[in-house]
């Protein structure tokens, strides 16, 4: 009884290490920075990913931001864009210091925009292989 409860939990610390193991080496959290010069942008505007990776914004400046995967908040339908059968997604108001991550599980080009400065072009692209 003893012997064969060992042999179990063994089995089940092994079986543990292979997973953390292998989600370790995949997965990944890419980090995209609001940037605030003469015209504030996400930096990088663009980031490429695979699917199950983490993308992280945040926010150092004063202005209060969004990052905003939901068409029904943009001005323009065509700044957002999501996979099929991707439902959207929002951070809310982002103010300075806050930060905003997403896991990313399906794969395709999403577009998105911070929903109060999206007319003067504050738009970014997460591109999911
Ligand atoms: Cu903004």
């Amino acid at each position: 009884m003893t012997l064969h409860r060992r042999a179990f939990s063994q089995m089940l610390a092994a079986a543990g290490v292979v997973a953390a193991g292998s989600a370790h080496a995949q997965a990944k959290t890419v980090e995209v920075v609001v940037k605030q010069d003469a015209k504030t942008i996400f930096d990088p505007e663009t980031v490429t990913i695979n699917a199950g990776d983490t993308v992280s914004w945040s926010n150092p400046t004063f202005v209060t931001h969004s990052v905003t995967f939901d068409p029904a908040q943009a001005q323009t339908a065509s700044n957002v864009a999501l996979p099929a059968g991707v439902a959207p997604f929002d951070s809310g108001s982002m103010e300075q210091d806050q930060t905003f991550t997403h896991q990313f599980t399906v794969k395709g080009t999403y577009k998105y925009i911070c929903k109060f400065h999206e007319a003067m072009g504050m738009v970014g692209t997460v591109i999911v292989k």
